[in-house]
């Protein structure tokens, strides 16, 4: 009876007024235990033009995220228990980009403001207006892919940013130390490059970066992170790889990059990179440190004649 209830409203609302939020692509995902909201806020996204679906619990909704990779999360924090540190679990995982917005009870309220509002976009408190829902969805998918693009990564290159990267190694840092679960960190430098820009000019130099990266992006795994960190300078985080791994990945990235040609009129362009690789283990005690070592390790590389990787 809810059902067929709401279902007149959402009639109401989507199809006499002729109101549509979503274009049929942007995927929504509700996360939330309980089935008569989440199957009407399916239904009613799925009216007001989204595709949506609808998952149970946090392992679901990690697989899904994995799988599906939805455009935004609409996420109940009915899903968690709290006490439990399964919401700190959440924050530790990439999940890639992807907006959230929290539904909260009013009780809720003084937990999102102080525990949980680092790693949501926006919230929602109950009872809400199912036309609202849609709004702020429509809104927050537009807010966020201009914060995505603006804050998250560099112009250039469209690599990520070097805050982005630190934030990130924070969070890899932590699932280490609860969870041992490992990682590498990846410097990687192209061999001169001072001499391209002294040759060819600037606007050569920033199209090799571009290239370079692109070639690089195009090599990793989805949950690599990538990301500028100054000048010719990249590093990339890499989640559940150990140092043997990266290594064999530095070698995958140097195979792709010795087939780039560069084409910039006169001639075409060829490059090399160094890199320095570094697992993460028991005596690394700051995120500094993990830096600083590979970053040491590619040093060690362009003092041993560039074009090669050092661990
Ligand atoms: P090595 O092989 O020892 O690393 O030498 P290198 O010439 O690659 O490295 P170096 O760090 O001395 O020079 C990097 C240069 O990159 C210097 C800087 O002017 C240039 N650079 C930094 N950012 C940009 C950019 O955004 N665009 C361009 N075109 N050049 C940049």
């Amino acid at each position: 009876e809810v059902k067929v209830a709401l279902s007149r409203i959402i009639d109401i609302l989507f199809i006499s007024r002729k109101i549509f939020f979503g274009n049929g692509e942007d995927k929504i995902l509700i996360a939330s235990r309980d089935d008569i909201i989440a199957t009407l806020l399916v239904e009613l996204l799925i009216r007001g033009g989204f595709s949506a679906g609808h998952v149970r619990d946090l392992d679901e909704l990690l697989y899904i995220v994995d799988n599906a990779r939805p455009d935004l999360i609409l996420i109940d924090l009915s899903i968690f228990d709290f006490g439990s540190n399964k919401f700190h679990e959440m924050s530790d995982y990439n999940l890639n980009e992807i907006p959230l917005i929290a539904i909260a009870d009013e009780g809720q309220l003084e937990m999102v403001e102080k525990e949980i509002k680092l790693c949501i976009f926006d919230y929602i408190i109950k009872p809400f207006n199912p036309l609202e829902i849609a709004c702020r969805i429509r809104l927050d998918l537009e807010r966020y892919s201009s914060f995505r693009d603006t804050c998250l990564r560099d112009a250039l290159t469209n690599a990520y940013n070097r805050s982005y990267f630190i934030e990130r190694l924070y969070q890899e840092f932590g699932q280490f130390k609860r969870n041992r679960r490992p990682f590498s960190v990846m410097f990687l430098d192209i061999d001169k490059f001072k001499d391209i820009n002294d040759i060819y000019g600037h606007v050569v130099g920033d199209k090799v970066l571009k290239e370079f990266s692109f070639a690089v992006m195009s090599s990793l795994r989805n949950c690599d992170i990538f990301c500028r960190y100054g000048g010719d300078e990249f590093v990339i985080l890499m989640p559940d790889t150990d140092g043997k791994s990266a290594v064999r990945a530095a070698e995958r990235i140097r195979e792709n990059i010795s087939s780039l040609k560069i084409d910039c009129g006169e001639t075409d362009i060829m490059l090399s990179f160094s890199a320095g690789v570094k697992e993460m283990d028991d005596s690394i005690t700051s995120c500094d440190e993990i830096i600083k070592a590979a970053d040491a390790a590619m040093y060690a590389a362009k003092q041993a004649g560039g074009n090669r990787t050092e661990r």
